[in-house]
């Protein structure tokens, strides 16, 4: 078992899809261990989007994730942040496949609804970025 990051974006929060977006992570058999409501300030969604500092799209990004809640979980499930990555599908939701999270909900590459760690590492950066270890429910 292994975990990963995931958040709902605030498009994902504004637009009422939470509940939908959540009961699919949940039919696709991921374990949802922890899950909070946040707001992010300017700092904080910096910080997390780091990596990204210099691109073109990286202020309205912090612009977009400061603009509303997020709502970042903790993940279980075997291979879990490449599971994820596959089921949200591709940045933009034009090249994302059919049945995707971001193909189905995404209304552009920016506004995309959700967010995946993109490897075992930055899995775990991201959780302890959001959660404490004591915060994580041991389902085992
Ligand atoms: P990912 O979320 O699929 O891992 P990244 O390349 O890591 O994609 O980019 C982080 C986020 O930045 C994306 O999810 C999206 O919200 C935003 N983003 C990335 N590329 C663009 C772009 O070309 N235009 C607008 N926003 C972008
Ligand atoms: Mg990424």
């Amino acid at each position: 078992m292994s975990r990963t990051l995931a958040i709902l974006k605030p498009d994902c929060v504004r637009r009422n899809l939470s509940g939908e977006v959540i009961a699919r992570i949940q039919k696709a058999n991921f374990k949802i261990v922890a899950l909070k409501m946040v707001r992010l300030s300017k700092q904080a969604a910096g910080e997390f989007y780091a990596v990204h500092k210099g691109r073109p799209f990286y202020d309205g990004l912090v612009e977009f994730m400061t603009s509303g809640a997020c709502i970042p979980m903790v993940l279980e499930k075997e291979n879990a942040f490449e599971e994820f990555r596959k089921f949200i599908g591709a940045t933009d939701p034009k090249d994302a496949m059919p049945g995707t999270i971001r193909r189905d909900f995404a209304e552009s590459k920016g506004e995309n609804i959700v967010h995946g760690s993109d490897s075992p590492e930055n899995a775990e950066r991201e959780i302890g970025f959001f959660f404490s270890e004591r915060e994580i429910v041991d389902l085992q």
